[in-house]
């Protein structure tokens, strides 16, 4: 698969057998196979672009065309393919529906998928292979080299995700969508919104207009906060839909739920609104459970929602409910799950859901940072499937070491080589194989602010955790990773992406 340390290709020593040439180590993820053959394909001013899919093939001219200043004229759907042909026929079936086949020879490339998520993956993986210089927005001397070989690459996690607390902390669309590009080169395809807590309420629900403009009116440390519109919402989904991402909207209940008791009355079982809260603690709000009003509200909000989002999940929380009796809290998942199946959408949660009894469809998700877990174990034999985001490998909100500034850590620190070192398929006893639909990296914002600082805890965790979800762990060596993830570093600065740079790497 990948050859690790074997540098830029070619036999090493004169006493070396013949080997084949190795493709450099700089792809992250690493790619299920790759085989070399000591050839370079150089993109030259007068090169054309050909793709079968008109957006990925703009998407891959545009990135292009600004780094090397040439013309790379774009011809969509039949005929020639051109130097650089992203192509919708011929992909080995085995690659699925997100997978390609990336085949690089002096003449030029070829992409083949068998659907247009491929190609973009296919892509990311061409970009990665061309000096980092290719990423700048600004025109940079080449030359712009690809290495020979074949690629045939497919992920082994279907849910591979990033998540963002705009709760905590507010982000504007722009914002992002900034983040939404950064996680698209390492082939994330869900993006998880955590769109309501304690601090912020972040969506305009036009049934319930106060959970906005007033929930939504600070975060935490006391400061504007804000809310996206509908529309602001819709513009983020087709953005990430652009980059082959699907938007999982979480609101999280029943506990989390202080930005929408204080913004009506009604909902709180003694009548009485709770002020805004701009602290950082958890576990101290809970929807009214009895009340049958509750039941209103979560319908009109999940329905508004549902009709909004074309993904297939709703993340309804379920975590840290420590204000909700355990009853209580069955009680109200019982209720919640056909509500959400009503709006025609599968529940996420939490794991702290599968203390309950979960339909089919639902998905949980781990956080917490043992390694045993009996009720979800419990839940995984009886069918649920899991997403893992251990917050001692996976959160992306847990400092590196106890130097750095932004972030917490009740879960541990987590530097580079912690993030990449489990195997989310075989982590969790009785949660393995078949029962993992993938890995999720959290970003909780207490602390973060500034999209710098969404840079800074997500570069370069983001990307170890999304080799996790992607590469098999055949492919699985932390020396090679850590020599792939090194050879990130100058994309990200040809990026302006504020990356930290941990000292378990050796950055270019
Ligand atoms: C726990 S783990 C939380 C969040 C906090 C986070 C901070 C989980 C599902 N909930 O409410 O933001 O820790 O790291």
């Amino acid at each position: 698969v990948l050859v690790a340390g074997a540098g830029l290709g070619g036999a090493i020593g004169a006493s070396a057998p013949a080997a084949a040439a190795a493709f450099p180590n700089v792809v992250v993820p690493a790619p299920a196979s790759e085989v070399a053959d000591g050839t370079t394909f150089t993109l030259a001013s007068s090169a054309t672009i050909t793709s079968d899919d008109a957006d990925v093939g703009g998407y891959l001219a545009t990135i292009l065309r600004r780094s090397t200043g040439y013309p790379l004229p774009l011809t969509v759907g039949a005929g020639t393919p051109g130097t650089v042909a992203l192509s919708l026929s011929g992909a080995p079936s085995s690659v699925g529906t997100e997978g390609y086949e990336l085949v690089s020879s002096p003449s030029g490339v070829v992409i083949r998928a068998n659907q247009a998520a491929g190609l973009f993956h296919g892509v990311q993986t061409l970009l990665q292979l061309m000096p980092g210089a290719v990423m700048g927005s600004t025109v940079a001397a080449g030359p712009w080299t690809v290495p020979g070989g074949t690629i045939t690459d497919w992920p082994r996690f279907g849910y591979r995700g990033a998540m963002l607390d705009v709760a905590r902390h507010f982000f504007t669309v722009a914002q992002v969508e900034r983040y939404i590009d950064e996680m698209a080169l390492y082939k994330v395809n869900y993006l998880h919104l955590h769109l309501s807590d304690d601090q912020g309420w972040r969506i305009v629900v036009n049934s319930w207009p106060n959970l906005a403009t007033y929930g939504g009116s600070t975060e935490v440390g006391g400061g504007a906060g804000g809310f996206y519109t509908q529309a602001d919402y819709q513009a983020i989904i087709a953005y990430a839909t652009s980059r082959y991402i699907t938007v999982v909207p979480e609101i999280d209940m029943p506990g989390h739920t202080n930005a929408a008791l204080a913004s009506y009355a009604s909902l709180n079982c003694n009548g009485v609104a709770p002020a805004l809260y701009t602290g950082t603690n958890v576990g101290f709000s809970s929807l009214c459970v009895p009340l049958a009003l509750t039941y209103t509200f979560v319908d009109q909000v999940v329905g508004e929602l549902a009709a909004l989002t074309p993904g297939p999940y709703i993340h309804i929380g379920g975590d840290e409910a420590s204000s909700t009796s355990a009853s209580d809290y069955a009680t109200f998942i019982d209720k919640v799950q056909p509500i959400v199946a009503a709006h025609g959408k599968a529940v996420m949660g939490w794991h702290n859901i599968a203390a309950t009894s979960l339909a089919p469809s639902t998905l949980a998700q781990f956080w917490d940072t043992t390694t045993t877990d009996s009720a979800l174990a419990a839940a995984a034999a009886s069918g649920t499937k899991v997403v893992m985001s251990p917050a001692n490998h996976a959160y992306l909100d847990m400092k590196y070491t106890h130097k750095t500034k932004l972030g917490q850590h009740w879960a541990g620190y987590v530097d580079v080589n912690t993030a990449y070192g489990w195997d989310p398929g075989d982590y969790l006893t009785g949660v393995t194989g078949s029962s993992v639909a993938g890995v999720e990296a959290p970003l909780w914002t207490e602390t973060i602010v500034t999209s710098a600082d969404i840079d800074q805890m997500a570069f370069p965790r983001l990307p170890a955790l999304m080799e996790l979800g992607w590469s098999p762990y055949s492919t699985h060596d932390t020396t090679s990773f850590d020599q792939r993830l090194g050879a990130q570093g100058p994309r990200w600065h040809a990026m302006g992406v504020n990356y930290y740079k941990s000292t378990q790497i050796t950055w270019p």
